[in-house]
């Protein structure tokens, strides 16, 4: 079998990528090593920048999108027993973000690709990039217990943090960055109506929350936990008296609760690998890099990366030039570190730090009140929340 592009993992990054590929006549193929109806299974971002909205417009998988998602031109941040809006849309002089799930995000990219006949091969176990380092390189993965060979032009590792791309660069050849914190954030997913109608950033003395959605009907909340704590362990009413504690009255004695649909516990890290191109195989989203969930900048870091990607590739093919393949690396990580650090500001601010005492919390509470009565300093944290120019 031979194609252009081989890609390597069929979440949000392959699929967008994978879809513009299509679109602009380049062929490719995408491989997992799951089925799709795992891949819908995983409840994960909620938020998306004006910028990912776009690509899926240009991907034409935005239809659903514009449909059912929800326009927020503002957030609110929670400190203090009370709730301050950060009116994102007044200070980044228009700018909004779109409340649309990642599932359905991935689900519109799957009807996409299977409407324009881009082939996907879902169970491909043992998937292997090889060759990159030269011009001829090439894919191996094993279906039931055949072994099957992709030779292509490029291949793109777009397999997630713990896939096979990144791991098979040789360690001289790339450098990575880590933080990992010392908590988790337990979240749930229930058929119950918001609380707010934005998403709701809370600091408390026990720790860390998030009131956010994913429909008018539906919601999705978090709370950080110890990384020891296992979902399970933690009841619905356990989970509900919890996030009631550490939100602002007015919400605590609002709030609508309900069974848990899902319910899932995130690690925290940060995460950056250097550079993310080895010839002729490129790193694209959480393949090359991991923010807190804080910032919600995970799944639009991949929007940006694919992006870059995409014009690089669409350049090469069509103009026979590789200018953009080769300012790929530069041009992601340039966007990839303003957003890893903004998430972690985000988390730094927001989350509980036993270690850093009473002291500590003082401090994030003064941060807090500068912060959302500064203009200056509220307009810096809505221009990063919106987005970052690609
Ligand atoms: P993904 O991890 O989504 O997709 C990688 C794909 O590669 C998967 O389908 C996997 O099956 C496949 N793959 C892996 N190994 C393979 C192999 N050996 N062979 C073949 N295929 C392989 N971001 C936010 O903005 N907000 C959030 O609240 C949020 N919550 C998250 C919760 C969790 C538990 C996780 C893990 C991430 C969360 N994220 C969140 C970040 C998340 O949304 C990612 O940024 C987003 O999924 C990135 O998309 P991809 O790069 O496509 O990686
Ligand atoms: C979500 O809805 O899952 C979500 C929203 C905002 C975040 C993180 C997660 O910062």
């Amino acid at each position: 079998m031979r194609t252009q592009v081989a890609i390597i993992g069929s979440g949000p990054s392959g699929l967008l990528l994978g879809q513009l590929l299509t679109n602009a006549g380049i062929e490719n193929i995408v491989l997992d090593r799951v089925d799709r109806n795992y891949i819908l299974g995983r409840i994960r971002a909620g938020v998306l920048e004006q910028g990912t909205v776009g690509l899926l417009d240009e991907a034409k998988a935005g239809k659903r999108m514009h449909a059912e998602g929800i326009v927020h031109e503002g957030t609110s941040l929670a400190f203090n027993g009370t709730h301050h809006r950060i009116d994102l849309k007044e200070l980044t002089g228009g700018k909004t973000v779109t409340i649309y799930g990642q599932t359905e995000v991935t689900h519109d990219l799957m009807d996409r690709r299977s409407e324009t006949g881009g082939a996907t091969i879902y169970n491909a176990k043992n998937v292997q990039p090889h060759g990159y380092e030269g011009d001829r390189p090439y894919i191996t993965y094993e279906m039931e217990g055949i072994e099957h060979r992709i030779d292509c032009d490029f291949i793109v590792g777009c397999d997630g943090y713990h896939g096979p791309s990144r791991a098979s660069v040789p360690e001289n050849a790339i450098k990575t960055y880590e933080k990992i914190y010392p908590f988790g954030w337990l979240g749930v997913l229930a058929d119950v109506p918001p609380v707010s109608d934005e998403l709701i950033y809370a600091n408390h003395e026990r720790g860390f929350a998030l009131c956010s959605m994913r429909s008018h009907t539906r919601s999705r909340y978090y709370i950080q936990c110890p990384s020891s704590d296992k979902a399970e362990e933690w009841s619905d009413d356990g989970f509900w008296d919890e996030l009631r504690r550490r939100l602002p009255k007015e919400q605590a004695e609002s709030l609508i609760t309900g069974a848990s649909i899902e319910k899932s516990i995130a690690p925290l890290r940060s995460f950056v690998a250097e550079p993310m191109r080895f010839g002729r195989l490129f790193l694209a989203g959480d393949a090359a890099h991991i923010v807190p969930p804080t910032g919600a900048k995970g799944l639009n870091l991949a929007a940006s990366d694919v992006h870059y990607l995409f014009e690089g590739l669409r350049e090469f093919y069509g103009e026979g030039s590789s200018a953009g393949i080769d300012d790929y690396s530069r041009r992601a990580l340039a966007r990839v570190w303003k957003a890893v650090r903004f998430s972690w500001s985000m988390t730094m601010l927001l989350h509980r730090f036993p270690e850093n005492g009473e002291f500590g919390q003082k401090i994030q509470e003064a941060e807090l009140d500068y912060l959302v009565h500064s203009r200056a300093a509220s307009a810096a944290l809505a221009e990063n929340y919106v987005g970052l120019p690609f």
